[in-house]
């Protein structure tokens, strides 16, 4: 069978899941970058939804970020899952949590004036407290192996401490458990390669270019 083709949004954090997840597999595989202010027209073509990141695989077309990492996951041994059914279950249900936090950080750097910015951060915070609840001993989600669960977390971590650092907002201050789990992902080298050289800087001018009143302190 040929090589899956990414199809990717250099600063999307639910493409960086399977990105992580290829690389953890240590799977070949292509990747294509598109805009997605400006979608071109093959795209479209093939993305029911017009989002990425769409697994292309010969004619096949997979999409939504969970489902094509479930799809790397059975195809390619050992899985990432625990073994465990309700083990597995609890995994995939806080992997459906992590989009939240996806959406309340879309929500937090696009609030209009101080007072929404401070309303979604605590929303926002509110969600990552339930994560924090939990966490147990780490390093990572499960203990001590790095699972689908994890790859599912890191991309939103990694946003929110440039972020974070950039505004000052200190948001895992109050959550050491998510702190260490975030340091621990971090270093691992499926999460370093997974995005592209220049992510920190141009994520950040991307946040400054495309948001609200968090724009403004940074
Ligand atoms: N639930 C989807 C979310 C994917 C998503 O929201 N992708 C964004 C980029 S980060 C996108 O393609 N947005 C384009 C649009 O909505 O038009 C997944 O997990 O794959």
């Amino acid at each position: 069978m040929s090589k899956p083709e990414l199809i990717s949004f250099e600063l999307c954090p639910f493409v960086q899941r399977s990105v992580i997840t290829l690389l953890e597999k240590d799977q070949e595989f292509d990747i294509t970058y598109i805009d997605l202010a400006n979608k071109p027209e093959w795209f479209l073509n093939i993305s029911p939804s017009g989002k990425v990141p769409v697994l292309r695989i010969g004619d096949s077309v997979v999409f939504e970020s969970a489902v094509i990492n479930e799809y790397l996951d059975e195809t390619t041994p050992p899985s990432l899952h625990p073994n465990d059914p309700l083990k597995k279950a609890v995994n995939r249900a806080w992997i459906e949590f992590s989009s939240q936090l996806n959406m309340d950080m879309f929500h937090w750097l696009r609030a209009e004036d101080k007072a929404q910015m401070e309303e979604k951060q605590s929303g926002m915070m509110s969600h990552l407290k339930q994560v924090e609840d939990q966490l147990g001993e780490g390093p990572f989600f499960n203990g001590e192996t790095f699972r689908l669960v994890d790859a599912a977390y890191a991309p939103y971590f990694m946003r929110l401490e440039l972020i974070a650092d950039k505004v000052e907002a200190h948001c895992l201050e109050s959550l050491p458990k998510c702190l260490a789990w975030h340091t621990a992902m971090k270093e691992k080298e499926s999460v370093i390669k997974s995005v592209i050289p220049t992510f920190k800087e141009n994520f950040l001018d991307y946040v400054a270019a495309n948001s609200g009143y968090i724009s403004k302190s940074m």
